[in-house]
């Protein structure tokens, strides 16, 4: 066609009303595949842990709300971006410390990394928080830690504040209580909800699982059961994930969790995933090959894996590793995004 003007000038032209052309920029939107800016990253236990426990010195729990180290993926700009979706930071709690109450929009769940003897109370109830425990406070319930040790206890944060923030869907309230007034009964949801049973006579209809609280001890006893039986995935081994027992499906409407048990010896197959996956140590080593890159990773080291990076899961030592993870895929599922692919 023949031009007149100049392109540069016809598109500042554009500019200037608001407007742009989409055939400069359409290979760049429809790309045969996910191009996210998240990297794919390792933050090492014994880096971190001397750190955290610096930052135990600096601030207190009462000046920082939450004291919080995030995991800030080195190729995305914003200052609580793990993912494009996903956040993730490891918390420390001194003991005889509150962590005050508040509640947000955005879901959270916890892995404890590190100690024993904290607790959140989640709407009124006082759940546990030893190590292993995955612990969640959904969308909008008030919550406050506290530690009742004699020792400092960390755990690892997930929330999906990235997401939440590109739907222009956050709202926070701090509360005037600083510790919330306990109201319910210990073990009250796990008795409602964790046992088989159900109250017959109340309906739960929030959207997500209505258990707060996820032991270790049962969690990886299901996992090392199944794993004696020869179970397990091609490409994840024993992979169990944490789920709510009315949908059965995940725990947080945004989040999923899992906890994975790779045999001695394994080299599983590798594979693409759409969703983007926040992996933790909890027992053992392994390795996780990412886009043909080795991540080597111990007891509580944290690994992102990008959305659709060809991921592998070794384990060349002579002992199960276990590792917990937890991802977006709750949010691709319903919208027919998420998408597997052998690697
Ligand atoms: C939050 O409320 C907690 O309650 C932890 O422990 C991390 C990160 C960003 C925003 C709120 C908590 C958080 C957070």
């Amino acid at each position: 066609m023949k031009r007149a003007m100049s392109d540069r000038e016809f598109h500042a032209r554009l500019e200037a009303e608001a407007l742009g052309p989409l055939w400069t920029v359409l290979a760049d939107t429809l790309t045969t595949t996910p191009r996210p800016r998240e990297v794919a990253y390792k933050w090492r236990w014994p880096s971190v842990r001397p750190l955290l426990y610096e930052a135990l010195q600096r601030v207190t729990a009462e000046e920082a709300e939450r004291r919080v180290l995030v995991l800030r993926n080195p190729g995305l700009p914003g200052p609580t971006a793990c993912t494009e979706t996903l956040y993730a930071g490891i918390q420390i709690i001194g003991p005889g410390e509150v962590a005050r109450t508040h509640r947000h929009t955005p879901n959270a769940l916890r892995f404890i990394m590190e100690g024993s003897g904290a607790f959140s109370t989640v709407d009124g109830e006082r759940i546990a928080m030893d190590r292993g425990d995955l612990v969640t406070t959904p969308t909008w319930t008030w919550h406050d830690h506290g530690n009742d040790g004699d020792a400092p206890v960390v755990w690892l944060d997930g929330l999906d504040i990235p997401l939440v923030e590109s739907l222009s869907g956050m709202f926070f309230e701090p509360s005037r209580e600083r510790e919330q007034r306990v109201t319910r009964a210990p073990g009250d949801s796990r008795a409602r909800y964790a046992m088989g049973l159900r109250p017959a006579y109340e309906t739960f209809d929030h959207p997500y699982s209505p258990v707060l609280s996820y032991p270790y001890n049962q969690a990886r006893a299901a996992l090392a059961a199944v794993a004696r039986g020869g179970g397990g995935s091609p490409y994840d081994g024993v992979l169990m994930e944490y789920t709510s027992p009315l949908s059965g499906g995940p725990v947080l409407p945004t989040m999923d969790a899992y906890l994975q048990w790779i045999p001695p010896g394994a080299s599983l197959q590798p594979i693409r995933r759409s969703s983007s996956v926040v992996y933790l140590g909890v027992e053992g080593q392994g390795t996780i090959m990412i886009d043909g890159v080795a991540f080597g990773w111990e007891v509580n080291d944290v690994v992102v894996v990008p959305s659709w990076a060809a991921l592998q899961h070794v384990n060349g030592g002579h002992d199960p590793a276990v590792l917990f993870s937890f991802s977006n895929a709750p949010v691709l599922k319903p919208f027919g995004l998420y998408r597997e692919a052998d690697a």
